[in-house]
């Protein structure tokens, strides 16, 4: 079968996303394209194949739409994808699940209800072929258990309209998704301190930011989130073992030698680049899955869960709160078994 999917929002990401699904995944079709800008959306749609229909939720609900992507801003999620709950359609939902983890719950407690696992959030980094050796190397016990992570997360250039809680929930929560994922734990507390500012931040924005996670055997990690570097995208990790590290991120390759004692080699500019293949794994993983659920009746999800989006969402909050005190913030989630199917 070829799964028909919508695409909601497509602006930078929603657009990536339609492309990638249309000409890099197979046994899908993109069927129909929403957005809020009929002519942004008739030209995606041109470029697809695909038709256009205005309203979000009929698009969700329409018959030629078997699973649906979701890449509309942040506020617009929580009804689109509950949406998808009563349709009983497969979803990726581009992070954030929900502007806030009470709603992110009501998700969680809806989809366990549902019986039904509908809901992929969109982690990509899970899907990095670096990101999943360094979990191959924490499951594999080969250097003895995970202690600490260091991790720089530094973009080149941000929106100006982009403001210090934006560092936490918009790009931190990549490391806060990493930390879950590498270490297989939840995060306990965070910390958020705030070095000077690079010259080019504004009153709204502290940039630099330096955020510490605990989790809950005791291990930390520490963050460099630096938005606006005017250099390049760079995410590194490096994760420290009882008998070794293991560092990912580090661009290593083609490493060029040119000019006389210089080498070097070409740094990604932009998230798209740098995670390309883990965008399109991800999609490829998710219509896969989302095929085989439609066709069994058996809806399970692989990938990160409503649960990662949840708890992604109550570690930033928690984040913003420690941003804005300068304190050491202590996050408690209520217990996953609680929630029977979460
Ligand atoms: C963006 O939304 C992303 O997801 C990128 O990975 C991150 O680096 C960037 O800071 C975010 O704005």
């Amino acid at each position: 079968m070829t799964l028909r999917v919508a695409v909601l929002g497509v602006g930078l990401m929603g657009t990536y996303h339609a492309e990638t699904l249309a000409n890099r995944t197979s046994g899908v079709a993109v069927t129909v394209i929403n957005d809020f800008s009929p002519e942004r959306a008739q030209e995606v749609a041109h470029s697809t194949g695909a038709r256009v229909v205005s309203d979000p939720l009929e698009a969700i609900a329409a018959d030629d739409v078997d699973a649906v992507v979701i890449a509309t801003p942040g506020p617009a999620h929580e009804k689109q994808v509950l949406a998808c709950l009563e349709t009983g359609k497969p979803v990726l939902c581009e992070k954030p699940l929900t502007t806030d983890a009470e709603s992110s719950l009501a998700i969680v407690k809806a989809e366990a209800e549902l019986g039904k696992q509908l809901i992929q959030v969109g982690f990509m980094r899970r899907y990095d072929h670096e990101y999943a050796h360094l979990r191959g190397v924490v499951e594999s016990g080969e250097l003895g258990a995970p202690l600490l992570l260091h991790c720089a997360h530094r973009n080149k250039a941000t929106h100006p309209h982009f403001d210090s809680e934006m560092v936490v929930k918009d790009a931190l929560v990549h490391e806060v998704d990493v930390t879950r994922f590498l270490f297989g734990e939840e995060i306990t507390a965070v910390r958020i301190l705030t070095p000077a500012p690079v010259s080019t931040s504004h009153e709204n924005l502290r940039d630099p930011q330096f955020a510490i996670f605990e989790t809950e055997s005791g291990r930390m990690v520490d963050v460099e989130v630096f938005v606006n570097t005017g250099i390049a995208y760079e995410v590194r990790t490096e994760a420290v073992f009882e008998r070794g590290s293991v560092q990912i991120g580090l661009g290593m390759g083609a490493v060029h030698k040119t000019a006389p004692g210089v080498w070097g080699g070409p740094v990604t500019a932009d998230f798209r680049e740098r995670f390309d293949q883990a965008y399109a794994s991800q999609l490829q993983a998710w219509a896969d899955q989302s095929r085989k659920a439609i066709a069994s009746g058996n809806y399970v999800v692989n990938g990160p869960r409503a649960w990662d989006g949840y708890a992604a969402a109550v570690v930033c909050e928690a984040g913003v709160r420690a941003l804005n005190s300068g304190e050491r913030v202590a996050i408690e989630l209520p217990e996953r078994a609680s929630i029977p199917g979460a």
